[in-house]
């Protein structure tokens, strides 16, 4: 693998789900890999599981890692091309990202969409910029528009969870008070139409996502029916993508209930985390023993440290 920023990057899913299970059972099997090679984390915004689970599978196969959150430990960055940079911005990417690419083997880059213009955030700009101009692997760490190691981690933890061979998924928006990106939800739906699942999308009008990620799902606008019948429910929120970063919605109707998981096929509940309690999900909900949104969690740290090995591997 060369660099990991969706599922596109991956030549057999099904070969990386049995890696994360690997390193599961054997978490030091494969330490010598990433001896005297460091991994730089390129924070834009905040993180809490990402950060952590991937420093720790950096160490789990002998790499150093350097992290840096760059807005307030860097200088202002220019992304434009061919900007006169007579304003804030002190450096431009271009430059930044080539000197990060010499001191770093792997570079990850979390960059958050700016959810004002979609041709701008869906055309990944500073990912891209990496891509171009670091000059070694780029790991997404959740870019404007996709996160492929929250995806890996949930299929994974899928596979761990399901009773029967091709278990419906349900993925269903809830209320937020901000309006959030699409990045969870597209790339947890891209992952999912290539794996053996049968993914039902449910959200208000207006919250349809980007289809080049939802080819492979049913949309049904009615939550409990969406419901009826599921082995798990994803609940995420986002804002619209048809108009681009609204709030359409805050209606407390779409909380994911007990009652409503009642509809279920005793269905596991699961979120990707940070979550809003008793606004995306009722306490009940994610305090009883349905809810495996930690080991989902604790499932990030194995499929980080898969995609490094893979990348480790072919450098
Ligand atoms: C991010 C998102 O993409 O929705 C990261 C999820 C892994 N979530 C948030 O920004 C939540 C912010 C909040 O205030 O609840």
């Amino acid at each position: 693998m060369k660099h990991f920023t969706s599922v596109k990057d991956v030549t057999k899913i099904s070969a990386l789900v049995e890696e994360v299970l690997l390193l599961k059972q054997q978490p030091y099997a494969f330490k010598h890999l990433g001896e005297n090679k460091v991994l730089g984390l390129i924070f834009m915004n905040p993180s809490l599981r990402t950060r952590l689970s991937t420093q720790r599978a950096a160490i789990n196969l002998g790499m150093n890692v350097i992290v840096m959150d760059i807005n307030k430990e860097g200088w202002k960055l220019e992304s434009r091309e061919g900007a006169v940079m007579d304003g804030e911005a002190a450096e431009h990417v271009k430059d930044a990202v080539a000197v990060m690419g010499q001191y770093c083997d792997i570079i990850g880059i979390r960059s958050f969409p700016s959810l004002e213009n979609k041709e701008e955030d869906y055309a990944e700009k500073v990912l891209n910029q990496f891509i171009q101009y670091a000059g070694v692997p780029i790991v997404s760490l959740e870019s404007t528009t996709l996160h492929p190691l929250q995806s890996l981690a949930d299929l994974v933890t899928i596979q761990e969870y399901k009773r029967t061979p091709k278990p419906k998924v349900v993925l269903t928006w809830a209320p937020h008070p901000k309006a959030l990106p699409q990045a969870v939800p597209n790339s947890f739906s891209e992952w999912m139409c290539h794996a053996d699942v049968d993914l039902v999308i449910t959200h208000p009008a207006g919250y349809e996502l980007d289809e080049k990620y939802t080819w492979n799902a049913k949309i049904e606008y009615d939550q409990k029916k969406a419901f009826e019948g599921a082995e798990f429910i994803y609940a995420k929120n986002w804002s619209s993508y048809k108009q681009y970063g609204k709030i359409l919605s805050k209606d407390r109707s779409w909380t994911v209930s007990a009652d409503k998981m009642k509809l279920t096929n005793q269905a596991y509940f699961m979120h990707c985390l940070p979550v809003r309690r008793n606004v995306v999900v009722d306490d009940e909900v994610i305090d009883s023993p349905q809810s495996i949104v930690i080991k989902q969690a604790a499932n990030r740290l194995w499929a980080a440290q898969a995609v490094l090995k893979k990348i480790l591997e072919n450098t």
